[in-house]
């Protein structure tokens, strides 16, 4: 394939994507994944085995794995805005946890099928979770051009703002990259994104660059604190709604967990009325 048809395709999925339930889309390298801040700093953190973690059996420390022989990711994000919250709210028994990631799973399984027949591309959703073969979603999404990690930590778009929940597909092809972009909406920002945090989890720097040799740290400048964070999750945990399952009828919860510092952003904001 030459580079202009290589670009062509890229934008062709960008297309097939956005037709098919998700609101951006964009195509990331892998080679670049592999060299970004999430991907590198991961293994220098100390160990996480909160809210968005999972059990994994003999796993290591840091440990990342590569989809088998994939070259290029597609990154999918769909959006949350503030007047539909409960595309947020976690569910017992509701597949995908929430309802906005259930779209996230229906987009990206219309989108592959659609790679497989147009293109005879086999395409695989890849996990949520880190330890279970999943990808820093942020990072990707930089690096396919959908927006900048923000001053909330983040990913900050320019059509929605950080409120976007993002999901990849692995395909074996290398497919030219769709970004990064050069948007940066929180140059000169007062950064309203981290005086609405409960717990004050960006007020101060808890990660320097000397200690991780590393430029891009979380918050930016190091300074979101994830134990912070995790506290207020725990939080949410424990002020969840009793539900009745909507798969069994038996007894569950729902959980709101926290969004403040991506509530407070300007970018994206639906006008008030
Ligand atoms: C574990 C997890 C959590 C944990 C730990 C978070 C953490 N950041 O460590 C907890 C439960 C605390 C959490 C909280 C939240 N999460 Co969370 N979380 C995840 C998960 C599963 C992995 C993230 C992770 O562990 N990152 C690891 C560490 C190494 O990186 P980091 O601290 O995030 O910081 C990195 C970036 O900022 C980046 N970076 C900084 N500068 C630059 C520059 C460039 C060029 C690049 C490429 C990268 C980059 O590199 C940093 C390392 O230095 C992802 C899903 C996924 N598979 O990626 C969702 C995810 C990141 N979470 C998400 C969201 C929305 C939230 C919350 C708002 C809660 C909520 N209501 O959903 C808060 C926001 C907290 C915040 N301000 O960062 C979304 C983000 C969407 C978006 N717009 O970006 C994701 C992608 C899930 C999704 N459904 O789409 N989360
Ligand atoms: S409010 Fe939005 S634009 Fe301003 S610093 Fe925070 S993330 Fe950036
Ligand atoms: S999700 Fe809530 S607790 Fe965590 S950093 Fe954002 S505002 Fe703070």
């Amino acid at each position: 394939m030459s580079a202009a048809e290589n670009a062509a395709l890229s934008q062709e999925i960008v297309r097939a994507a956005l037709e098919r339930g998700a609101h951006l889309a964009g195509v990331a390298r892998i080679d670049d994944l592999r060299e970004s801040p999430s991907h590198r700093i991961f293994g220098l953190l100390e160990e996480y085995s909160g809210v968005g973690s999972t059990m994994a059996l003999g796993r290591v420390h840091g440990q990342i794995d590569w989809p088998d022989k994939a070259r290029s990711v597609i990154v999918i994000a769909v959006r949350h805005p503030e007047e539909a919250p409960h595309l947020d709210w976690w569910r017992d028994g509701l597949s995908g946890g929430t309802e906005g990631n259930r779209l996230l799973i229906d987009a990206g399984a219309e989108l592959a099928a659609w790679l497989a027949a147009e293109h005879g591309i086999p395409a695989r959703v890849l996990p949520y979770h880190i330890e279970k073969g999943g990808i820093f979603l942020k990072d990707a999404a930089v690096l396919a051009g959908l927006g900048c990690i923000g001053h909330n930590n983040i990913l900050v778009t320019p059509e929605y703002g950080p409120r976007v929940r993002l999901r990849c597909l692995a395909v074996d092809v290398e497919l030219e990259s769709t970004g990064p972009t050069d948007f940066d909406p929180c140059d000169g920002c007062d950064m309203p994104c981290r005086a609405a945090c409960p717990q004050s989890a960006m007020a101060r720097i808890v990660r320097t660059q000397e200690e991780y040799g590393l430029e891009d740290l979380p918050g930016r400048e190091g300074a979101y604190a994830r134990d912070l964070c995790e506290e207020q999750m725990q939080t949410d945990v424990a002020g969840h709604e009793s539900i009745v399952r909507g798969d069994d009828g038996e007894p569950g919860t729902l959980v709101r967990y926290c969004r403040r510092c991506e509530t407070a952003c300007w970018v994206g904001a639906t006008p008030r009325k």
